[in-house]
């Protein structure tokens, strides 16, 4: 599979962050169905890195790039990534099609389509068959955010850094709430 390291600001389609040191492998395979879905992932993408976990972004879809999808999804394992967040909108396929080609944890995101809001996307991603497991996060900004959330809450499982980097994440975010003023 051609890949290129690029930033977020550039036109390429596929992304490399290796935060945790420069040999580390990425954990986290964020992929998402086209480049339009970037503005949305981009945040998954910001809050792994806030978290310092090795990851990578790319593009492919389940139905312009098939052959891509599967080959990338059934090789993850064996590449070391743990976790793989999909993203697509519409049709929402991806998600379920890289699922049915790996047993890592997939997470999928629906993208907010301009048809149907998003909830063409909800219902494709998260309407699995028994036996092949989706977890379905929000619809959008709030579901991308919380994919790598729930990925950094998975790799704490046996990191315990990142369960300290969690809790102080949630005590930020609660310290925030309680102090907010009202105009
Ligand atoms: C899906 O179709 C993508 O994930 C995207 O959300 C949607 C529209 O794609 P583009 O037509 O903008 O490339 O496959």
């Amino acid at each position: 599979m051609p890949r290129k390291v690029a930033g977020s600001q550039n036109r390429s389609s596929s992304k490399i962050s290796n935060q945790q040191s420069a040999i580390s492998n990425p954990l986290v395979a964020v992929i998402m169905g086209s480049k339009s879905d970037w503005e949305t992932m981009r945040h998954a993408d910001e809050m792994l890195t806030e978290f310092g976990v090795a990851h990578e972004c790319h593009v492919m879809s389940a139905h312009r790039t098939p052959q891509l999808a599967s080959e990338f999804s059934a090789g993850a394992a064996a590449r070391g990534l743990e976790i793989i967040i999909a993203a697509a909108g519409g049709a929402a396929h991806l998600a379920g099609v890289v699922a049915a080609h790996t047993t890592l944890p997939v997470l999928g995101v629906p993208m907010k389509s301009d048809a149907l809001n998003g909830m063409d996307s909800l219902l494709a991603t998260v309407q699995m068959p028994a036996g092949i497991p989706v977890g379905t996060l929000a619809i959008g900004k709030p579901g991308a955010t919380n994919a790598a959330l729930l990925a950094v809450a998975i790799l704490a499982n046996s990191r315990p850094e990142l369960r300290i980097k969690l809790e102080e994440f949630r005590k930020r975010q609660e310290q925030k709430v309680r102090a907010a003023t009202l105009p």
